[in-house]
């Protein structure tokens, strides 16, 4: 194929090439492709980004965490960490040691993907120290995501309430998000998946459709848990108050823009058809009635996307998505920092199945290039944060703390 940069950055151009790309794939046996619109390895869809011109100095802090799924800082350094089995726990302002052990968590269903997830501070945490928390709560009919809050002191938890529900809890345990993120105004988006209630060989419009349930959804919350009379208004029968946006599958990464305010986030797709996602009020991002991804089992190809993969013009288009094979994507963060210049707004994702860090350069909302970095470690990134420092923080399914720097 001759191709330019330009025809590889316009979507349907850029279709028509993952289609036959994906059919060569299928015809040669093999379940990647790589060709010039395919230098980062995965048969992904988007032009590789110009390299970053320098290779990321990767320090492992500790290697003590147990399944490490959200962090924040302190205002004084030191860590909060959150652990999938139930745990959450301090550490040393240089990430090195374990300092406390985090009393007053509720009981969390650590099975499968659920656990304990995500941990933010509050906005005013310096002079009323609240923190939140996602987590996989038990009750009638199995398991949801659900939200806490407590006050730290020293390392316990104080007057903790739940302040959010995911409904209605379902068995399984599976796609249960989930990411908190705080928005300008001091209000929370909750990033919320399916349960896995919806499938791509037999897509309804009964969970993540359905606006009377919070299952495939973003919420957004006031910090007592009550709902912002701003949130958007559906015209839909029974539609919940919370509900922000809708037709997700299961976003475990979540940042705010940091020069349009706006939420963007990362979600899992089925068979191929990750997608990072730009999220706007009201809006619907087609899950499972659109996907670039497949049924599981299906033969690679474009033939197998879900009612064909396009999402527009019903559904809102991702702005990158890799296919035929998934990276699994968790946690997000834009780049506002000073050490890494090269770096300036873009967005970085970890990769669980991928085991890599991507960085996606964008120019105003669109995709312009995206690359695979620190493939060389072979760690499943779970989490993706920029420090108070400036330099990046990520967490890994092994139990590590890795710190980058230059
Ligand atoms: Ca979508």
């Amino acid at each position: 194929m001759s191709l330019t940069t330009a025809d590889l950055a316009r979507p349907n151009r850029r279709e028509a090439i993952v289609r036959i790309a994906a059919l060569w794939a299928g015809v040669g046996g093999a379940t990647v492709l790589g060709s010039g619109c395919n230098s980062d390895g995965n048969g992904n869809a988007a032009p590789a980004a110009a390299p970053s011109g320098f290779t990321p100095v990767v320090t492992t802090l500790t290697s003590a965490l147990s399944s490490p799924w959200g962090m924040d800082f302190l205002p004084d350094g030191r860590m909060l960490v959150t652990q999938k089995g139930g745990s959450m726990v301090i550490l040393s302002a240089d990430g090195s040691s374990i300092v406390g052990n985090v009393s007053g968590v509720p009981a969390v269903v650590s099975a499968g993907q659920g656990g304990l997830l995500d941990v933010v501070l509050d906005p005013d945490f310096a002079t009323d120290p609240w923190v939140y928390w996602a987590y996989a709560e038990a009750g009638t009919g199995g398991s949801g995501t659900a939200v806490a809050r407590g006050r730290l002191v020293g390392a316990a938890l104080q007057d903790v309430a739940v302040i959010f529900r995911q409904a209605p809890k379902r068995s399984g345990s599976s796609h249960f998000g989930c990411r908190l993120v705080f928005r300008a105004d001091k209000t929370l988006f909750i990033t919320l998946g399916d349960r896995q209630a919806d499938s791509p060989s037999n897509p309804t419009a009964d969970h993540a459709q359905n606006l009377a349930r919070t299952l495939g959804k973003v919420v957004r919350i006031r910090r007592d848990g009550s709902i912002p009379g701003d949130n958007p208004r559906f015209a839909a029968a029974g539609a919940l108050p919370g509900i922000w946006s809708y037709g997700h599958r299961n976003p475990q990464g979540a940042a705010i823009h940091p020069t349009t305010g706006e939420l963007w986030l990362v979600e899992h797709g089925p068979q191929g058809g990750d997608e990072l996602n730009r999220v706007l009020p009201g809006h619907n991002h087609g899950w499972p009635l659109r996907s670039y991804g497949c049924p599981y089992g299906s033969f690679p190809g474009a033939g197998c996307q879900v009612a064909g993969g396009t999402h527009a013009p019903d559904y809102d288009e991702p702005v990158s998505y890799w296919v035929p094979t998934s990276i699994a994507p968790s946690g997000l963060a834009f780049y506002s920092g000073d050490k890494f210049p090269e770096w300036q707004g873009n967005a970085l994702l970890g990769a669980l199945a991928g085991t890599a860090l991507w960085r996606v350069v964008l120019d105003g909302n669109a995709e312009v290039g995206r690359e695979r970095l620190l493939a060389d470690l072979g760690e499943r990134i779970r989490c993706v944060r920029q420090g108070p420092d400036g330099w990046l923080y990520l967490l890994t399914d092994s139990g590590r703390l890795l710190r980058l720097t230059r």
